[in-house]
């Protein structure tokens, strides 16, 4: 049986004048507050987004290293943005490729992000081929040690943190918050870490509550209790997009410096060989036994 991988992301506008688009396709349709829009394009303005951007060139060196690692057809499919992940299954069946592996860059299921991106995959698959998709890999051990060796020794509390969802996942059952604070407790095991907590970052204004404690509440919390520093190891992200770069490197530190607090965060692991020999893992032992999720 030969197989092709689809790697998949969030997406990420190629250049500034995309922002409009790729914010209309998150929305699905639904309206889009003006200032809301104006507000999202300063964003990707201030990280220098204007004609080329770094984190899809990440993504591409993933999908490339990954490709090497593994000897077979690697093809990248956003969820938001192009190459869409519809695409990237028909590069996939074009190979003659009877089962294809979907892995996505994020460790932790819920069903409004993991749940989406499988469903984007198995419709444009359409049958076509068998598909192996990997829906989480949060406790994997090789990603836990990855994180550990990033946080170990650390002199300052450390702060797991993650994408916030709205909170009514909570009681439709949703695995995801459980998953996360799985991977924080076996990552701060691992390193031998005592002192940590775990917070929600990047909330979007939808209009009904999202899961927290956030970020920079949490820093008020951790300054008024007594920390000097902390160390932010964001388990839910693997590489250096906006909302690492917007919501940790700018909001939330500037947060910290208000508050007097040392504030900095691990290595994402981006197209680290280290993390891409455990994406390798993940996609093997997938192929290996393509009916188990
Ligand atoms: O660097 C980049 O250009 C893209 C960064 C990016 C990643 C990402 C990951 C996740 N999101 C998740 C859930 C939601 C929900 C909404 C939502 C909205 C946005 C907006 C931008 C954005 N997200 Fe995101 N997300 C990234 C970027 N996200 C931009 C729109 C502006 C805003 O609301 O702040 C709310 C949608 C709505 O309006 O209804 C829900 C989750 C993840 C982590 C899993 C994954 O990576 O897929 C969950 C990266």
């Amino acid at each position: 049986m030969s197989f092709a991988v689809v790697l998949m992301a969030y997406g990420s506008p190629d250049r500034l004048s995309d922002v409009p688009a790729y914010y209309a396709d998150i929305r699905g349709g639904r309206p889009i507050a003006p200032e809301r829009l104006e507000e999202l394009v300063e964003r990707y303005r201030a990280l220098g987004i204007e004609d080329s951007n770094p984190l899809n060139e990440i993504t591409e060196e993933t999908r490339a290293r990954l490709e090497f690692e593994l000897g077979v057809p690697v093809f990248t499919g956003m969820r938001h943005w192009t190459p869409r992940i519809a695409d990237a299954a028909e590069q996939a069946l074009a190979t003659g490729a009877d089962l294809v592996v979907g892995l996505v860059l994020a460790p932790h299921y819920s069903d409004m992000s993991i749940g989406s991106y499988l469903r984007q995959l198995e419709q444009a698959l359409a049958g076509r081929a068998e598909l192996a998709f990997v829906e989480r890999w949060g406790a994997e051990p090789g990603f836990v040690e990855l994180l550990a060796e990033r946080v170990r020794g650390a002199d300052a509390h450390v702060v797991f943190t993650a994408h916030s969802l709205p909170e009514r996942i909570l009681a439709e059952g949703d695995p995801y918050r459980d998953e996360l604070l799985e991977t924080s407790r076996l990552v701060a095991e691992a390193a031998g870490i005592a002192n940590w907590s775990f917070s929600f970052q990047s909330a979007s204004p939808t209009g009904e509550p999202w899961l927290g404690p956030d970020i920079v509440e949490h820093l008020d919390e951790l300054a008024g209790g007594g920390v000097e520093n902390v160390l932010v190891c964001p388990v839910g992200f693997v590489s250096d997009h906006l909302e690492i770069r917007w919501d940790i490197d700018t909001v939330a530190a500037e947060r910290a410096r208000e508050l007097g607090l040392g504030l900095s965060r691990i290595d994402l692991p981006n197209a680290d060989p280290a993390f891409v020999r455990v994406l390798a893992g993940l996609v093997r032992r997938a192929a290996a036994v393509p009916s188990a999720r």
